[in-house]
């Protein structure tokens, strides 16, 4: 396994957290200026804040429970997993869950249940939820499972526990492996990132409940793969506008809408951009892009902020962001101890 620089897993975690907390200023606008995403960064330097000020909501609530359940059970419990979201939504019911999900958490809490995954497969008709609600909450997985075949294996059960369509759990796959890639470097060559990412998602669309589910819903035969491809196109070009990736890639809460436009913000933030100001790092760069798309800003952030973080490492976060964002100096220690975990995995033990 590549050895990632002691940062990176931090990064991950923190730049998640951020991304939601500062994302949610704007979820659900339908068009940001890119001026009032600045004046909304920039206040974030303000001495005044600090101390949590910008709460993290149902993104951040639902990662911090996966993240206890890997490190209290030293690997994936699927009931331990859907105990704690349970248990942290009746604790904190108004962090602005997804409205179909609610179901799934109030089912999970019975001591009657004895399949976990059920109520998910209840959704919608038995059709199950597309939503990105697993997708956003996924990064810890990557951090704490140095193969790629157990990222992807137990990022999808995760999932799966509220969201039983694959185009739900797949994106959560997709995420998961972006933060993968991006902890070994594979950002420092983007199109081969994208290459893998792609071979990657061949394989995990070509099952029979993904077909069935993209036939179903009308969409592409491989929908990630398609909308892969066409990030790949975008990449190309030379120039390209918001209004574009939004109608290419879409800003909405379905995770085919929103996981392969969080890695785009990755992917073209990569350098600095025109519309950004010239001293902002990456991470800064790929927060502000992500925002001015509009939509699911506090879910596209918080993904992009995930893959970001990564690539980028802790030492990059500012300072002043840290402080205002509830939850972000926790998540730089349980990022600590998720590592460890990856570290006793990637040694056999
Ligand atoms: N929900 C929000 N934000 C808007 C509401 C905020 C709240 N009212 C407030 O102000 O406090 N944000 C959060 O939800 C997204 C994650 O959602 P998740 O966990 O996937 O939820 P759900 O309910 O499973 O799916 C979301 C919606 O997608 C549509 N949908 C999903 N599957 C469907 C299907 N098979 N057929 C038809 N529609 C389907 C539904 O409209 C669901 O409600 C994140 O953005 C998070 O930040
Ligand atoms: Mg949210
Ligand atoms: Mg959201």
């Amino acid at each position: 396994f590549s050895v990632c620089k002691p940062g990176q897993p931090y990064g991950a975690l923190v730049g998640a957290v951020l991304g939601d907390c500062v994302g949610g200023e704007f979820e659900g606008a339908e068009e940001v200026p890119m001026e009032n995403v600045l004046r909304h960064l920039n206040g974030l330097d303000d001495e005044t804040k600090g101390d949590g000020t910008l709460e993290y909501s149902d993104d951040t609530a639902m990662a911090r429970c996966v993240v206890q359940s890997l490190l209290t059970r030293a690997g994936f419990d699927e009931q331990d997993m859907a105990r704690r979201f349970a248990k942290e939504y009746s604790l904190a019911p108004g962090r602005g869950y997804g409205s179909g999900v609610i179901q799934v958490l109030k089912k999970l809490s019975s001591s009657q249940l004895s399949d976990v995954y059920q109520p998910a497969r209840d959704q919608f008709n038995g059709r199950g939820s597309f939503g990105n609600g697993g997708a956003m909450r996924v990064a810890p997985f990557a951090l704490a499972f140095p193969d790629l075949s157990d990222v992807k294996k137990y990022s999808r059960s995760g999932a799966m526990l509220t969201h039983s369509c694959s185009l739900g759990y797949n994106g959560a796959v997709l995420q998961a492996l972006a933060v993968h890639l991006s902890l070994q470097g594979a950002l420092e060559l983007p199109a081969q990132f994208l290459d893998k990412l792609i071979s990657e998602m061949e394989e995990v669309e070509d099952e029979e409940a993904s077909r069935n589910d993209a036939r179903a819903l009308k969409e592409a035969e491989k929908p990630f793969c398609e909308r892969l491809y066409r990030l790949r196109d975008l990449m190309d070009r030379s120039k390209v506008s918001i209004e574009e990736v939004i109608c290419e890639l879409g800003n909405g809460i379905a995770a085919l809408h929103s996981v392969p436009t969080a890695i785009f913000c990755v992917l073209h933030c990569l350098q600095p951009r025109e519309s950004l100001p010239p001293h902002y790092g990456g991470l800064e760069r790929t927060m502000a892009y992500s925002l001015a798309l509009g939509g699911d800003t506090d879910t596209i952030a918080c993904m992009a902020g995930a893959i970001a973080g990564a690539h980028y490492g802790i030492e990059v976060i500012p300072e002043a962001w840290m402080k205002c964002c509830e939850g972000a100096k926790e998540a730089e220690v349980t990022a600590q101890r998720l590592h460890a975990l990856y570290h006793q995995r990637a040694q056999g033990g």
